[in-house]
């Protein structure tokens, strides 16, 4: 069994960025610049953000995070984005999910200049996407496509069974992996769907993207498959020091003895997340400058 390294793979990424910046850098040109809006407190959003802002200092970019108060108002979410996208010095921005349920989130997307939706969460980038056009791939589902990239996994003609149709993750990636170059056969699965195992059973790669702890068992896999966990529970644990851990979407104690390739909740799929968006950051910037 190989395991799918996330934060290795995404360290590779970043240092490809960083070098790309450096050359931009010595020819004179400003950095590139991600705004972040966080609204609220939610704790695992917290975490996400940081990361990103981290990783936004390891590459070289300048970053801003806007946060905002959850009982923000949805004209006033607005009007900070219509700021954004009037804000010359930044080249992209995202709006960090999930919102409070008083705020309506597909409007607040839609409010988001394509040329700047870093996430590629517009649906004019979807709609691109969908359609095989140059467009921003959102962060997790490029993510998986560079780790399946770096380990040699192959997909052309392979049976793949994605779980979960969210707009995020699993809609965006099954549309993806069917188009060209990737070529899969691809089964998109959700919680209406009969027989689940009996399709798993037969994939040649299952990523679960549904959010349920522990939900792909052993049985469920076939031997030699290869398992992309999108899964990122916060599980309440007094023995760490956070007060919680973080579980995938795959018993990956029993399904690791049985496959080829599978990746690490934490340390998978998460740093490729925070590495794709870096790289739609600088496409953004490259494409406003008109660089290559
Ligand atoms: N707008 N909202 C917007 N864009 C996104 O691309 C996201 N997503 C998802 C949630 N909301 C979003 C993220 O950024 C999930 N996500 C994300 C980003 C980073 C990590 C996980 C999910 C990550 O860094 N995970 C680490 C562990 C982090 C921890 O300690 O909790 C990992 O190793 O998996």
């Amino acid at each position: 069994m190989i395991l799918l390294d996330g934060k290795k793979t995404s360290l590779l990424v970043q240092e490809t960025i960083a070098k790309e910046v450096n050359i931009l850098k010595k020819k004179g040109y400003r950095v590139p610049h991600l705004a972040a809006i966080l609204v609220g407190d939610n704790g695992a959003s917290m975490t996400y953000v940081n990361n990103k802002v981290t990783a936004c200092q390891k590459v070289g970019f300048t970053s801003s995070v806007l946060e905002m108060p959850k009982n923000i108002s949805q004209e006033e979410l607005l009007k900070q984005i219509h700021r954004l996208n009037e804000d010359d010095s930044v080249d992209g921005f995202i709006v960090q999910l999930p919102l409070p349920k008083h705020i309506h989130e597909q409007e607040i997307l839609l409010a988001i200049n394509p040329d700047k939706d870093a996430d590629g969460f517009h649906p004019t980038n979807f709609g691109r996407m969908a359609l095989g056009l140059k467009s921003f791939i959102p962060a997790t589902p490029y993510g998986i496509l560079e780790l399946l990239n770096q380990y040699h996994i192959p997909t052309d003609g392979k049976d793949v069974v994605i779980i979960g149709r969210s707009d995020i993750v699993g809609r965006p990636i099954s549309i993806l992996l069917s188009q060209k170059p990737w070529n899969a056969t691809v089964t998109l699965t959700h919680s209406h769907t009969q027989n689940l195992s009996e399709l798993t059973k037969k994939a040649d790669i299952i990523i679960a993207a549904l959010g349920i702890p522990k939900f792909l068992k052993a049985d469920m896999v076939k031997e030699g498959a290869a398992i992309i966990d999108v899964g990122i529970t916060r599980i309440a644990d007094t023995t760490t020091k956070k007060g919680f851990r973080i579980v995938g979407d795959v018993d990956f104690e029993y399904v690791k003895e049985k496959v080829s390739y599978i990746t690490p909740v934490p340390g998978g799929v998460g740093p490729m997340t925070i590495a794709m968006l870096m790289k739609n950051t600088l496409n953004a910037y490259k494409r406003k400058y008109k660089i290559q």
